[in-house]
């Protein structure tokens, strides 16, 4: 391969609660400008709305996220498993906090995955909502480790599931007691079998018996689902969810957000109307704790079902539901996009969004998270194809969110359990892989001897010095890290845009395919200047046009 041109543009580092500026909407130029991820189409601040706390977690907007398994990151005691301890010793190696060097991956934000006592190894199932799990340590330690990532200019949110329990949840125990328990009604029980089925398994069984009676658990009898129209219940998430932004968290993953409340099989277990008001009345008391406290649905589902939990953009700037929802269909095209070398389906989805999300939401891109095989599984360890997926998910609108390992290539593990895709992060090459002195509660994912940390790091054609790169070009470029999206072209295997934010233009432009690719854009260009060329992507303007030359799974940012 050619050897790289890479050149990037620093120009500054954003601050976590800085706030982009306003301006207007020009819809003349615009053939799909969208407010995804910028200020554009909020609407004018005289609309105030004096009930409801206009605030928004504006530092979340176009900023970099991280999804940790605290379990397989860093082990700090030898026993095998993660903890929060470690994490907080590699602060460093996610954002060291320094703008001035460039050794760290400049992450903005992380999204810890449960941390909560519960019985199972993944912890969505939990026994007590407000005792860190003792495998992770203490509360003192999940404190410390916000105020360490807050040293670092990195915010933390946390994984809250409040759709079920573990069945051995105190609250469950006591509700499953008898038909007068104080806590019958916490949970939803029928003195019958419904025979409702999962809304993804029509074989699968959603209610459960216990003392005589049925109740419903959607995923499983082991996870009861809680009764959020119970006063009581929906007073108790809130205090948790006040408790912890007390104690120093910034916000909340929202598990299963589609399925809180349901009123029967089918149509009934996702959506529903109650399910929207509760994540309303929910959302507003948060803001009414805390303005910038972020909440982030876990919406798996389609496009237009997914852009409700928004909520209103003109009652609350960025929605007065949920601000972020993360964007699983785009998530599916953006990985099959990068395998089949094609950017029709990535644009239909982008212009779906567009079409569908309120004015001025936050879309979430990402590849992968817990729950599905790992991209350089799925991209065979493409080298070039993981490069094209990191450039596009990092050029995109909105918020985007890596999964850990996904920086240097993490493989899945070799079986099917869900484990497989949550396995330990490797440091280095030595039989603990830097990530434990101990044994490692699940082995390493093939590969560890190769693929590792300590062998990417200082190496500048690796994978992690590519995510680095287009993590520092995003902060570098607001337009980037916030500005509106308009697609030029939307099929072959080259995906273009420009993002604009007030006066600064860039134009994003990626090879997802083998073949070199040279492509003329109708652009108005002053000049077209490199924030970030990777692998060999240049352009030149040409008359009224900006003439793009990309290599094989070559991407380019050029400011106009
Ligand atoms: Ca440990
Ligand atoms: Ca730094
Ligand atoms: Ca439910």
């Amino acid at each position: 391969m050619a050897a790289q041109i890479e050149r990037i543009g620093l120009r500054r580092q954003c601050k976590a609660g800085e706030r982009p500026p306003r301006r207007a909407l020009g819809l003349a130029l615009v053939a799909l400008a969208v407010g995804l991820g910028c200020t554009a189409s909020r609407p004018p601040e005289t609309a105030q709305a004096p009930e409801a706390p206009r605030t928004y977690p504006s530092w979340a907007n176009g900023a970099v996220f991280y999804e940790v398994f605290v379990r397989s990151f860093q082990d700090s005691n030898g026993d095998g498993k993660g903890d929060l301890a470690g994490l907080i010793s590699r602060l460093d190696y996610l954002n060291d906090g320094k703008p001035e060097t460039d050794t760290d991956l400049g992450v903005d934000a992380l999204w810890l995955m449960p941390v909560f006592a519960s019985p199972s190894y993944h912890g969505y199932d939990t026994t007590d909502y407000e005792q860190v799990n003792p495998d992770y340590g203490t509360n003192e330690d999940l404190t410390r480790l916000c105020s360490e990532a807050h040293r670092r200019g990195m915010h933390v949110v946390v994984d809250l599931v409040l759709n079920h329990t573990s069945n051995q949840h105190p609250w469950f125990i006591e509700s499953a007691s008898g038909p007068t328990s104080p806590r019958r009604d916490w949970y939803v029980w029928s003195p019958t079998d419904l025979h409702w089925p999962q809304p993804w398994n029509a074989a699968g069984s959603t209610w459960h018996m216990k003392n005589g009676a049925w109740y419903y658990g959607l995923f499983w009898a082991g996870m009861p689902d809680l009764n959020l129209r119970t006063p009581a219940v929906r007073a108790e998430a809130k205090r948790l969810a006040a408790l912890w932004l007390g104690r120093g968290v910034d916000g909340f993953r929202l598990d299963a957000a589609r399925h809180l409340i349901e009123d029967g099989p089918g149509d009934g277990q996702n959506d529903t109307p109650e399910t929207h008001a509760f994540w309303k009345e929910f959302a507003a008391y948060v803001r009414s704790v805390r303005g910038d406290a972020l909440l982030i649905g876990e919406a798996w589902t389609e496009t237009p079902k997914i852009a409700p939990y928004y909520g209103s953009t003109e009652a609350v700037p960025g929605g007065d539901e949920l601000p972020l929802n993360f964007d699983f269909p785009l998530a599916k095209k953006l990985v099959e996009g990068v395998q089949m070398g094609e950017s029709k389906s990535i644009v239909q989805t982008l212009r779906e969004v567009a079409e569908t999300y309120p004015p001025g939401a936050t879309d979430v891109p990402f590849l992968t998270n817990h729950d599905m095989r790992r991209v350089a599984s799925v991209l065979k360890g493409d080298r070039g194809k993981l490069r094209s997926a990191a450039a596009v998910l990092l050029t995109l609108p909105g918020t985007p969110f890596l999964y850990y390992g996904e920086e240097i290539g993490l493989l899945n593990g070799t079986a099917d359990p869900d484990e497989e895709k949550r396995t330990p992060m490797p440091w280095d090459a030595t039989p603990g892989g830097g990530f434990t002195t101990g044994k490692p509660w699940h082995r390493f994912a093939p590969g560890q001897d190769t693929t590792h940390v300590a062998a990417q790091t200082g190496d500048p054609a690796s994978l992690l010095s590519h995510y680095r790169r287009w993590i520092r070009a995003r902060h570098a470029s607001p337009a980037l890290a916030r500005g509106s999206l308009r697609i030029l072209g939307g099929e072959g295997p080259v995906l273009a845009f420009v993002r604009s934010q007030g006066a600064e233009r860039v134009l994003v432009a990626h090879n997802l395919g083998p073949d070199p690719q040279e492509v003329s854009f109708p652009v108005e260009a002053t000049r077209a200047e490199p924030l970030l060329a990777t692998d060999g992507a240049s352009a030149t303007r040409d008359g009224g046009t900006v003439r793009v030359v990309l290599p094989p799974y070559a991407s380019g940012a050029f400011k106009l």
